[in-house]
């Protein structure tokens, strides 16, 4: 694997040779670190600096110069947080329209991946998540929503129900269907790392290194993705926080979230109401986790991640208009009108 890099993403009053971070209207650099080895030392003017600042392609139509936030909708009945929160269409429907003013994507999922948890026969998790997808078009929400999914067949009907986004935490290794069915589609896909599966991820899980070894999985996977035939420009990485890592893993990654964007694509971000948050914050209901998980949100921000998924939509887009717009965003409040 190439050696990491990370670049020191900052805020605020730009220096002489500031470049913006992934092509972010607020978060810039100017300098690298290596992962192992030498010191801080200024940005390579030339391919390492060209991947580092360019702007990603857009997700669903949306621009990716500033944080988005995609609202978390579970529609199952034991997910970690919210499960059995919304036991109709009609209260899905319902919780879609107020997220809908504040969240950039909606994540519909119908299966719980939380440590522990059974995987759901397909034919169940389409029942549960298409008539939802369904109805919030019919309804004339046209906010870009992500099928939350491992399986291909599930993804096929939300896809035709009229999702636009495949979110799926095996990173295409669940299902081996789902590789070609991405490349036909041509849809974004989101590639997460997990060690393990959900049953028994949280078991005991160990790394050298995690950000590098995480890093590693993601580049394979980026390579298994083009080998099929989706293009690098619909590809969306996630370090899986939570998914077969200890308290001090998931720590080490959200201090180095930076180190993903060496990978030249979108990244995503879900630690929303996530047991360290509990851990660290001394919050053991998951509902009680809300500020923990606007901390950690406004974190990625700084940090240069573009796609923040959270549970609740409205206090983080409170949250991210005020650190916008007082770390330098051209104007933070234009969020608003988006
Ligand atoms: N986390 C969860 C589910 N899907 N997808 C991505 N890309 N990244 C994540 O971190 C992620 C995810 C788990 O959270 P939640 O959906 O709230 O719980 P559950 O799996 O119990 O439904």
């Amino acid at each position: 694997m190439s050696a990491r890099i990370e670049p020191l993403a900052r805020s605020g009053r730009r220096s002489l040779n500031a470049l913006p971070l992934a092509g972010s209207a607020h978060v810039w650099f100017d300098t690298v670190r290596p992962w192992s080895g030498d010191a801080v030392r200024a940005v390579a003017r030339g391919p390492e600096s060209d991947r580092l600042s360019a702007l990603r392609a857009p997700v669903a139509g949306l621009a990716l110069d500033r944080p988005r936030i995609m609202g978390i909708l579970n529609v199952t009945p034991d997910s970690f947080s919210d499960g059995g929160d919304l036991p109709s269409v009609e209260a899905a429907v319902t919780r879609a329209r107020e997220m809908a003013y504040a969240a950039d994507i909606l994540d519909i999922g119908g299966e719980s991946t939380r440590p522990g948890a059974d995987p759901v026969p397909e034919t169940e998790e389409i029942a549960r998540t298409v008539p939802v997808i369904a109805a919030i078009r019919e309804a004339g929400l046209a906010t870009p929503i992500s099928i939350d999914t491992r399986k291909a067949a599930v993804a096929a009907a939300a896809l035709d129900a009229g999702a636009d986004i495949v979110n799926d935490v095996s990173a295409m290794s669940y299902d081996t269907a789902m590789a070609g069915l991405l490349a036909e589609r041509d849809v974004p896909v989101c590639l997460m790392h997990a060690q393990g599966d959900p049953k028994t991820m949280q078991a005991n899980p160990t790394y050298d290194d995690v950000v590098a070894e995480v890093a590693d999985y993601l580049e394979t996977r980026i390579e298994a993705a083009l080998a099929a035939g989706i293009g690098r420009d619909r590809i969306i990485l996630d370090p899986g926080i939570g998914f077969g890592k200890t308290l001090q893993h998931n720590v080490s990654l959200l201090r180095h979230l930076a180190v993903y964007h060496d990978l030249g694509c979108p990244i995503l971000l879900g630690a929303s109401r996530k047991r360290f948050i509990g851990t660290l914050g001394g919050a053991e209901a998951a509902k009680d986790r809300m500020p923990g998980s606007l901390a950690v949100a406004l974190h990625a921000a700084a940090q240069g991640v573009q796609i923040i998924r959270v549970h609740d939509v409205a206090q983080t887009r409170q949250a991210m208009n005020l650190h916008l717009a007082l770390n330098g965003a051209p104007n933070g409040t234009e969020h608003e009108a988006d």
